[in-house]
């Protein structure tokens, strides 16, 4: 049996202050975040998108399998590509595809069929999920928990785009196989998420609505 070596970890012991003080400040933060369907075509340093995608390969994940790929999309013919697959589905979706239900759910976000974001917003990551790989014998290596990793990888990749001053979606135009095609991805990725990522248009606006108080979401035993 191989020995696997752990190596020592610490991080900074913060007083309680501190630690009120650094708890507060990201909840503030945070709650500034918004699902932005409305972008500035202004172009954003490529350095941040790829900063912010390293930060969110940072997540754990089921036996430390990463099973993620981020793909960034810049160029105009692909976002054109992507745009005009996703309208086709989602016009699907909002004209008789999905329940009324679902229609009067997403009532109150003002959305339709229509995705312009996904061309005027200068970059679109591109999530997938891994579900499996080969390894070198060609065999097939299986990986765990992923849309639960990918999931929390997304969250972490949502905070610092966040926490760098830019404005994201997460979008899932269902289904979004085509994803896999026009990125030419292999078979063993599979889309997770799209995420258009930019500045805000300069009349940007979002639905008045709101996040549940924490005693609607905590509970102490
Ligand atoms: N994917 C569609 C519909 C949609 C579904 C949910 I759940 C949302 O929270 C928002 C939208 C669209 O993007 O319009």
């Amino acid at each position: 049996m191989a020995d696997y070596p752990h190596i020592p970890y610490s991080i900074p012991r913060l007083t309680a202050m501190e630690q009120t003080q650094r708890a507060e400040a990201l909840y503030t933060h945070l709650s500034s975040r918004r699902s932005c369907r409305f972008f500035s075509p202004d172009p954003v340093p490529r350095s941040v998108i790829e900063q912010a995608i390293r930060t969110a390969g940072t997540a754990p994940s089921g036996a430390n399998k990463q099973p993620w790929r981020f793909v960034v999309v810049q160029d105009t013919s692909i976002k054109a590509q992507i745009q005009e697959a996703a309208e086709a589905e989602e016009r699907k979706s909002y004209e008789g595809r999905m329940p009324q239900s679902w229609l009067d759910d997403l009532a109150p976000l003002g959305t339709d069929w229509h995705k312009p974001f996904l061309t005027v917003a200068p970059y679109l990551i591109v999530v997938f999920k891994i579900d499996y790989i080969y390894d070198a014998e060609g065999q097939v290596r299986k990986h765990y928990y992923v849309n639960d990793s990918v999931g929390i990888a997304v969250g972490m990749l949502l905070t610092a785009l966040h926490t760098a001053g830019l404005a994201a979606l997460t979008h899932t135009p269902s289904p979004m196989n085509f994803l896999q095609k026009i990125l030419k991805r292999p078979a063993n990725e599979k889309p997770f998420v799209l995420i258009p990522v930019g500045y805000p248009a300069d009349d940007a606006t979002v639905p008045d609505i709101h996040r549940k108080p924490l005693p609607e979401i905590m509970l102490h035993v």
